[in-house]
């Protein structure tokens, strides 16, 4: 059975829109009320796909989820027609893009059973991405149904909030062995809430049948989540033996070292000194919201979005070392600017799952005539823009709801509607 990294991408909905939804993402409360490009956005993402594809990898989709959300709001006594604002742009919200959040994935070397085990994540901080799961199990056990290879469980109670493999890492010496996996969580942000609480996450390590000597339960320090990093991915990254991180990412990065050091030989940490890369400099460039990844020909790449060029201290720094002796040996520039101005990178917009491509659902896997034939259906759907104030228009809505429909035919993901 051969093991691969499949990324699988949230294909960017048709509601794509600019709220200001999530306190403590700078980018999202920066851009609240900007008039967004759904179409644009979509498009930047599958040509991000491409990118992929072009370096030799597998790449897998996720589909946008039901918009707006009527089964929620009649769980709160309304429809989409009636209700008031913030409910409105909840229930329309296109955050499911940003497969990160999906769910925690731990590969078949690692577990008990020898499956890939995935548990969806709860979201349950912020109420526009809180009433994502159901939909996004129910794509899960579709993509992942063959039993022999994966385990899908629900989501851990919404006591303990869970935002999925954005707060997690896996180091292993390549993607087929058994790995370390390191759960980040957060205590306190400040001014922010902590979205990643450290029950969800031993919870989901138990029900994933981890070796405990092989999983690590890290805190974010406060100072990241303070200066907007309100998930690790946007300060932290690992591939392979390589834990690419913000010197302050964690609030004790010497256990972190200690730990991966003592259990994997080959580790390597690739760490950014604050004196060069100031935090505030990382979370406006996304430098570690970086796809980073092993090509078929070796060489590490960092997939860093366009910001990333336009930050003088981050380019800087990704120039000397890549020039130098350092793990990471390229760096690909991708235009993912739509998804970016709502807080999303290249990272985030992906769930890595390592598996035999062979046992997902292939209707969930894209080839380059494949991803031609979504951008298709993008170019004649999905609406051009959207101003927030005309989010519960009834045209609108119903452009929402055919763009939808039209990817699944499109997809033959119809049991999805
Ligand atoms: O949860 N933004 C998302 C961005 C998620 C990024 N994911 C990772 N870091 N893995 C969030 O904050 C903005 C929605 C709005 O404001 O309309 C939003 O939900």
């Amino acid at each position: 059975m051969a093991l691969r990294e499949i990324n699988f991408d949230g294909i960017i909905g048709p509601s794509h829109n600019y709220a200001g939804l999530s306190f403590g993402n700078l980018a999202s409360t920066r851009n609240a009320g900007q008039v967004s490009q759904p179409r644009a956005a979509a498009l930047q993402g599958l040509d991000k796909m491409r990118a992929n594809l072009a370096l030799g990898l597998v790449q897998g989709v996720f589909v946008p989820l039901s918009r707006p959300n009527r089964d929620w709001l009649a769980s709160l006594g309304t429809t989409y027609e009636e209700c008031e604002q913030p409910l409105a742009a909840a229930a329309m919200s296109a955050s499911a893009m940003w497969a990160a959040n999906a769910a925690t994935v731990s590969p078949a070397p690692d577990t008990r059973d020898g499956r890939t085990h995935l548990t969806v994540a709860n979201l349950r901080t912020m109420p526009h991405r809180s009433h994502e799961w159901p939909g996004t199990l129910a794509q899960l056990r579709v993509a992942f149904g063959n039993d022999r290879h994966f385990a899908v469980h629900d989501p851990v109670p919404p006591a303990f909030g869970d935002e999925g493999a954005a707060n997690h890492m896996r180091i292993a010496s390549n993607h087929g062995e058994p790995g370390l996996e390191l759960f980040v969580y957060g205590v306190t942000g400040g001014a922010f809430p902590a979205r990643q609480h450290l029950q969800a996450s031993k919870a989901i390590a138990r029900l994933h049948g981890l070796d405990p000597e092989r999983a690590l339960f890290v805190e974010q320090s406060e100072a990241a989540i303070a200066a907007g990093a309100f998930h690790n991915d946007v300060v932290a990254v690992a591939n392979e033996n390589v834990l690419f991180a913000h010197e302050l990412a964690f609030a004790d990065r010497s256990q972190v070292v200690a730990f991966c050091e003592e259990r994997l030989s080959g580790f390597e940490l690739v760490e950014v000194p604050a004196a060069e890369v100031p935090i505030g400099d990382a979370i406006a460039s996304y430098l570690f919201n970086a796809q980073l990844v092993t090509p078929p020909d070796g060489e590490m790449t960092l997939v860093v979005p366009s910001e990333a060029r336009e930050t003088p201290t981050v380019w800087s720094w990704i120039e000397r070392h890549i020039a130098g002796n350092g793990p990471i040996r390229r760096v690909e520039v991708v235009d993912v600017r739509q998804s970016m101005a709502n807080g999303g990178g290249p990272a985030c917009l992906r769930l890595r799952v390592v598996a035999d491509p062979e046992t997902v659902d292939p209707r969930f896997i894209v080839d380059d005539a494949k991803l031609d034939r979504l951008s298709e259906v993008v170019r004649q759907n999905w609406p051009v823009e959207i101003d927030n104030a005309d989010l519960q228009t009834p045209a609108l809505v119903s452009d929402v709801e055919r763009a939808r429909s039209a990817l699944l035919e499109e997809l033959d993901l119809t049991e999805l509607s």
